[in-house]
C-alpha cells in the first residue's frame, strides 16, 4: 500500500516531521510518501493562506493519481481542499481534523481541540459542525503560537500546549484532547503521558483510517458530489489544472 501524506504548506522540515510520525504508526508493508507542494504559503494560519495552499495540494493529488497512490492524508488541521481532493482522487482522502475528531469521539464523550493561533479557532469549530462532531467538541482553544514555532528547537511551544490542554481538561469538562495542528504530531505521545487522557493526533489518525479504508476496499465514491470534476477550459496561471475528459489521460499537470 502507498499512502501519500501531503503537508499543504511549503515548510519541508515540517513535512519531514509529519512523514516520520506517519511512518511510526503505519502498518508493515505500507509505504508512506510525505510531500509538500513546491508553491504556496510557508504555514497556513488564515483563510487566505488556506486558499493559496489548495492549488498546490491538488497538484500533489493529481501526481498521486498518476503514481497510483492507494490513498491520501491532508496533513493540515484546516483540512484544506478536502472535497476538491476527493473529486480528483479515485482512492480514499482523509483530512487530519476529521480523522482526529472522529477517533476522539470513539474514546471520549467530550473532547477539546487545542490549536495554534486564536484566529484559526473559528475554522476548527466550523469543521466540528461540518463533520457532525459539535456534540462531542466541548471547546476549541488556541495556545497563540505560530505554526512554525513548533519547528523551532527549544521553543516554549510544548509547554504552552500542555498548559492549555490542562486548562481544557479542568474547565471544559473534556475527557480527551485533539491536537489542532499537524506540527504537533511529534508531541502527541509525550502530552498524552503528561495528561493521562487520550490525546489524538490527526496525522496518526489519518494514516490509520486510510489504511483501514483501503483494506476494506472502500474508495471515494465517484457518483454524485464527489464525481470527477467536469472538464472545462481553465485560463491563466491555473491553466495546467484543466482536466482531460474522464477515461482519457489523467490530470494534465
Ligand atoms: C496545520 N496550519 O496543521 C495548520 C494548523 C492551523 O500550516 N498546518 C498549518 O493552525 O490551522
Amino acid at each position: 500500500m502507498h499512502i501519500k501524506i501531503i503537508n499543504p504548506n511549503t515548510t519541508w522540515r515540517m513535512t519531514e516531521k509529519i512523514g516520520a510520525c506517519a511512518r511510526a504508526v503505519a502498518r508493515p508493508g505500507t509505504r508512506i510518501e510525505a510531500v509538500n507542494p513546491p508553491m504556496g504559503p510557508a504555514s497556513i494560519e488564515s483563510h487566505y493562506d488556506e486558499a493559496l495552499a489548495v492549488p498546490g495540494l491538488l497538484h500533489e493529488i493529481a501526481l498521486g493519481e498518476q503514481e497510483g497512490a492507494s490513498g491520501y492524508v491532508i496533513a493540515c488541521f484546516g483540512d484544506p481542499g478536502l472535497k476538491a481532493a476527493r473529486e480528483l482522487a479515485s482512492v480514499p482522502v482523509v483530512g487530519i481534523a476529521e480523522a482526529a475528531m472522529h477517533l476522539a469521539s470513539l474514546v471520549a464523550t467530550r473532547f477539546s481541540v487545542v490549536t495554534t493561533l486564536q484566529r484559526t479557532v473559528g475554522q476548527a469549530w466550523h469543521l466540528a459542525e461540518a463533520y457532525g462532531m459539535k456534540r462531542f467538541c466541548a471547546n476549541v482553544r488556541a495556545c497563540d503560537i505560530p505554526v512554525l514555532a513548533l519547528e523551532e528547537p527549544g521553543s516554549a511551544a510544548r509547554n504552552r500546549i500542555v498548559e492549555e490542554c490542562r486548562r481544557a481538561l479542568e474547565e471544559d469538562g473534556s475527557d480527551a484532547i485533539v491536537l489542532g495542528c499537524a506540527g504537533m504530531a511529534d508531541l502527541c505521545a509525550d502530552i498524552g503521558q503528561a495528561l493521562g487522557v487520550p490525546v489524538i493526533d490527526g496525522v496518526a489518525a489519518g494514516i490509520q483510517l486510510v489504511e483501514s479504508l483501503v483494506n476494506l476496499r472502500l474508495a471515494t465514491s465517484k457518483r454524485g458530489e464527489l464525481a470527477r470534476p467536469l472538464p472545462k477550459p481553465i485560463a491563466g496561471l491555473l491553466g495546467s489544472f484543466s482536466l482531460a475528459p474522464a477515461g482519457m489521460d489523467r490530470s494534465s499537470h
